[in-house]
């Protein structure tokens, strides 16, 4: 029997399953080198963690590593349904909130290393926690996209630590709201096949894997979106790498100051606020929200089980 420990949370709604023992020894490198290794060598760990029957598409994992710098606290490599993240807003909340509950950190700043970069997370005295992130940047304005069976659509390409088509709701016409999701997800999924079909990337050739689709202010948010994840999950969260390339976006476009609060809401009304600095010419993100914890357990892997580790789609 293998066994995994895990403890989990949700960031907004959105869970993240931070595993704190039970992987294999991923060695001493950068966490981009760690990440590479897990996928390469031993990613049915991440399968046994994240899918069926043990998790769900929608469950992100954060594998806690030993940094690299000792001023880090923790290095850190996200995962998913269908493979691994770069930066993961809701997650680095998480993973702070649960380092807290195990009484690895307190109140105060922490750096954390991820796989595109140190971040810096503020856990503060009312328990929310904010992350400055990697510099965010809009790298292509309004660009058209041919969405079979919706035509001409336009939309912004922008790195906030993945990379996401943002489209607005003059463009997309979609109802935003957490009972039309079926229809979102089915838009925004072809949308982003779309876009694959027709070599709309990334820098240097990099897969859109995230579109977000921007609605109207709401009572106490600038914005409510839908992100779809990679996959078919939608964010339950307001999705941090996802409002960081939305803020490098409106500053590109003169719409948001520095220092200035940009309150993002999710598709189920939980909110991030967001504000950047300009350093060294580049869009720096702040997001800030709230974690609970939701279980701490340990994921029992019997070889004998057929679907011991996971069920593949
Ligand atoms: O919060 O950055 C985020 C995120 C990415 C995917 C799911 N959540």
């Amino acid at each position: 029997m293998h066994r995994i420990q895990v403890i989990d949370s949700h960031t907004g709604g959105e869970p993240t399953r931070l595993v704190i023992g039970g992987f294999p020894d991923l060695g001493g490198g950068s966490m981009a080198e760690r990440k590479a290794l897990l996928a390469r060598d031993h990613d049915k760990w991440r399968a046994a963690t994240v899918l069926e029957p043990r998790g769900s598409d929608v469950i992100v994992g954060a594998l806690l590593c030993e940094p690299v710098s000792a001023e880090a606290a923790a290095g850190v490599i996200f995962f998913n349904n269908t493979g691994y993240l770069g930066m993961c807003g809701h997650g680095t909340i998480g993973l702070v909130v649960s380092l807290a509950h195990m009484g690895r950190i307190g109140v105060g700043e922490h750096r954390i290393e991820t796989p595109v970069g140190t971040v810096t997370a503020t856990l503060h005295d009312d328990g929310s926690v904010s992350v400055r992130n990697v510099p965010a940047y809009r790298h292509l304005a309004q660009v058209a996209v041919e969405v079979p069976g919706h035509g001409r659509v336009l939309g912004d390409v922008a790195w906030g630590g993945n990379w996401f088509f943002l489209v607005s709701e003059q463009e997309h016409g979609q109802r935003v709201a957490s009972d039309n999701l079926a229809a979102l997800t089915r838009y925004t999924a072809t949308l982003r096949a779309a876009l694959a079909a027709q070599g709309i990337t990334g820098a240097e050739g990099a897969e859109i894997d995230h579109i977000e689709l921007f609605a109207g202010s709401t009572a106490d948010a600038d914005s409510r979106n839908f992100v779809l994840c990679p996959g078919e999950a939608y964010d339950r969260s307001p999705c941090g790498t996802g409002t960081s390339a939305k803020v490098a976006c409106l500053a590109a476009d003169g719409k948001l100051a520095p220092g200035e609060v940009w309150r993002q809401a999710s598709v189920i009304g939980s909110v991030f606020e967001a504000s950047y600095a300009v350093v060294d010419g580049q869009v720096v993100p702040t997001l800030r929200g709230r974690a609970h914890i939701s279980a701490e357990s340990t994921l029992l892997i019997d070889d004998s089980d057929p679907f011991a580790w996971g069920i593949r789609k």
